[in-house]
């Protein structure tokens, strides 16, 4: 691998009005201290105690929507407790800044998950497609979200280690350069046995549940060929970011792409952000894809 290691850059971070741009150009937005207030010393230690459930989960979650967690060793009602309280307000605190910091989408977008991440990043095992440290841009397979963008907030909360991050080019020329081998919407075939199986079989079994828009299958495609891509993964650009103790970062990850090579004890909080409130919604990936296959890729709303 060609690593162009680098520390982060030390500048004072961006105001409101430069803000959306960066996010939306791909850029990786980067706070030396977290800009919001943490959790006291009891409860951080409190959270870095807590193992996952089963192996079948990536991390501990946390849906602000319904209150619900999961994905935890659970060992008494207490601790149940505790940890919900601790999530909730980092959702609570996170969504507040994070509200301030970004006028332009706070009215119109959605909160999905928190996510506490306790696992040693440098030596997780998963299957290829479920890989963090291989560069990709996100999509969620079970949260399609037919063009609603993915912002997301990290915090280091490890006490000594920092969390290392890659990053790669953006979306658009990513797009560029791999769209067709991966498949754009409405070229022959673009749609493999397996791609077409799975979507039929989510629609027999849940029928009230609307299909994929092409968009949200392209994202999900794309992201899965990125990871398998040597190209990309070999010979792509790259850029270390070794994130300190304490530090935050935000980033559309639909849009820069990414992977995590090391670190241990990240919480997380994703958005989604209405397409209407972006500040350059001609380049966002939705219409990226349109235009290079020549179609609409959304499903109009009903
Ligand atoms: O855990 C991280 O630092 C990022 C992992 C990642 O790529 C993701 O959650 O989409
Ligand atoms: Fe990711």
């Amino acid at each position: 691998m060609s690593l162009e290691a680098d520390r982060v850059d030390p500048a004072a971070p961006p105001g409101p009005s430069d803000l959306p741009v960066l996010l939306e150009r791909g850029e990786v937005v980067y706070y030396p201290a977290c800009p919001f207030p943490l959790l006291d010393e009891a409860d951080r230690a409190f959270l870095l105690g807590q193992e996952l459930g089963r192996a079948a989960h990536k991390n501990i979650s946390y849906d602000p929507g319904t209150g619900r967690a999961g994905g935890f060793a659970r060992r008494s009602a207490e601790q149940v407790n505790r940890l919900h309280r601790l999530l909730a307000t980092f959702s609570d605190r996170a969504t507040q800044w994070l509200g301030q910091a970004l006028p332009r989408y706070r009215d119109g977008w959605r909160l999905d998950r928190v996510s506490f991440r306790p696992v040693e990043e440098a030596t997780r095992v998963a299957r290829l497609s479920a890989r963090n440290d291989l560069l990709h841009v996100d999509a969620f397979p079970t949260r399609p979200t037919n063009g609603w963008r993915l912002l997301r907030v990290f915090v280091n909360i490890n006490p000594s280690d920092e969390r290392v991050w890659v990053t790669s080019e953006p979306f658009a020329r990513l797009l560029k350069r791999y769209g067709e081998q991966a498949g754009l919407p409405g070229r022959a075939n673009h749609l493999g046995w397996a791609s077409r199986l799975l979507e039929t079989s989510l629609r027999l079994f849940r029928p009230a549940r609307a299909a994929r828009s092409i968009y949200d299958s392209f994202m999900l495609r794309f992201h899965h060929f990125l990871k398998r891509c040597e190209d990309l993964q070999e010979h792509g650009l790259k850029h270390v970011w070794n994130f300190p103790p304490g530090s935050a970062w935000l980033a559309m990850t639909d849009t820069v792409s990414h992977a995590v090579l090391r670190g241990r004890f990240a919480l997380e909080h994703s958005y989604f952000v209405d397409p209407e409130t972006l500040a350059l919604p001609e380049e966002s990936p939705a219409a990226l894809l349109a235009r290079a296959c020549g179609r609409p890729v959304l499903r109009r709303a009903a």
